[in-house]
């Protein structure tokens, strides 16, 4: 089939046919995207209050990163890790420098990034800790999203993450979020290597802990000579109104993990951060990717970096992000059962009306030029890209309160 004559319902039916069932999108076709907005197949316009997951945080197609791509590709674009290139280098001295960390590895996908901080963090708990072989273990969080791969899901606790995919890797011990006594306790253990934490739970249904928390976790770690590993792969690069949301406690993480907006959403590029004494531990043949690190990724992921700082990302996001949550607490809804986040990471969570539930108020919203998408039944993500103005938001703020009064 011609695309030119393809009506929504016809992608729609395509994607079914011939692609995995592994998604449920809201019934939107999008074919164009610049800055904040994203069009259909029909020319319809709207603001993009996903980000892509947070990938988008300089905003869809941004010239500086489409610019560094192009230029990029002209060039020279894979060459492997057999082989030095003249770019590696000078993103990797880029990227140490621009979050403070002795040194990156890079990777392509945030999953990718923290298998690779798993695989850094037991090396370590055994060559440096002194743990006995094959006993090392790592403490994650309840309700934690860190990814899809096997042992990722290995340490999830939610059945639509791990159920059916066993068996499961061994090693993990999970504490509730936010639960400083229970890590307390775990952290007794000596053969405990790392506590792997979101500093926010987006999946989770952006799930903000007390004020605190990080702080006196990373400082718990500290004391029990345990690895304090950041997965900033959604709160990261300015998302939450700090270029990291550790930034929010001053906490300086001894393994960070970062993906998505990294590169802007152009390119998948994901990085692990650490100092010598952590990733020195890891020698030449034990971990890669035949993509990690490749030219293109690396040039698009400095714009895309470069963008951050340049239009001061972080400051907006912190600014609007307040604005948006007075609005949202501000409106006379009996759907709105709470609001919560931080920085331009927020949610709504919806309580179902005459059986209208999240999706509903979803799929009115698109109706009215703005997409989002509902996690866990109840609770609207709200994240659009960090470019957004003031007067933007607050249109984009009129078609959520027009949305929710339709269901009055
Ligand atoms: C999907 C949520 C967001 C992440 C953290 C690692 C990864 C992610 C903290 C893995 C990925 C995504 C993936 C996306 C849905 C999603 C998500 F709804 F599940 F929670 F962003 F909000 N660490 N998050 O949030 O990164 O391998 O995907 O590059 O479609 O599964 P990835």
């Amino acid at each position: 089939m011609t695309n030119k004559k393809m009506t929504p319902a016809d992608y729609i039916a395509r994607e079914d046919k011939y692609g995995a069932h592994n998604y449920h999108p809201l019934p939107v076709v999008l074919e164009k995207g610049e800055g904040i907005y994203v069009w259909d197949v029909e020319g319809k316009k709207y603001f993009d209050f996903l980000s892509a997951y947070s990938a988008v945080n300089q905003g869809h197609c941004h010239p500086k990163i489409i610019n560094a791509l192009t230029e990029q590709a002209k060039e020279l674009t894979l060459t492997s890790r057999a082989f030095y290139s003249s770019v590696l280098g000078e993103f990797e001295e880029y990227m140490a420098k621009y979050f403070g960390f002795d040194k990156v590895l890079p990777m392509n996908t945030g999953a990718e990034a923290d298998e690779t901080a798993l695989k850094l963090c037991r090396r370590w708990g055994y060559d440096k800790k002194g743990i006995p072989e094959n006993q090392a273990k790592i403490i994650v969080c309840a309700d934690n999203f860190h990814g899809r791969t096997i042992t990722i899901i290995s340490m999830s606790t939610d059945p639509d993450s791990y159920k059916g995919f066993g068996p499961y890797t061994p090693g993990f011990v999970t504490v509730p979020y936010n639960d400083l006594d229970a890590l307390a306790k775990e952290l007794e253990d000596p053969n405990v290597a790392g506590f792997l934490v979101e500093p926010i739970q987006g999946e989770a249904g952006v799930y903000v802990p007390d004020e605190g928390y990080l702080k006196k976790a990373y400082e718990m770690c500290k004391e029990k000579n345990v690895l304090f590993i950041a997965d900033e792969v959604q709160t990261g690069i300015a998302r939450t109104g700090k270029l990291l949301a550790c930034d929010h406690e001053g906490v300086k993480p001894d393994i960070l993990i970062l993906g998505k907006a990294i590169s802007g959403g152009v390119f998948p590029v994901s990085a692990v951060l650490a100092d010598d004494d952590v990733m020195l531990v890891i020698k030449p043949g034990e971990h890669g990717s035949t993509y990690g690190g490749n030219p293109l990724g690396c040039k698009v992921a400095m714009a895309a970096l470069d963008v951050i700082k340049d239009e001061k990302l972080a400051e907006n996001a912190e600014r609007l992000g307040k604005i948006f949550r007075e609005e949202m607490l501000s409106i006379d809804s009996d759907m709105i059962e709470l609001v919560r986040g931080k920085g331009l990471l927020n949610a709504v969570a919806i309580k179902p009306k005459n059986g209208k539930t999240a999706w509903d108020v979803c799929v009115a919203m698109k109706e009215n030029g703005l997409i989002a998408k509902p996690t866990h039944e109840h609770i609207i993500r709200f994240a659009p890209p960090l470019v957004i103005n003031e007067e933007e938001l607050r249109e984009a703020i009129d078609i959520i309160k027009k949305t929710l009064a339709q269901f009055a």
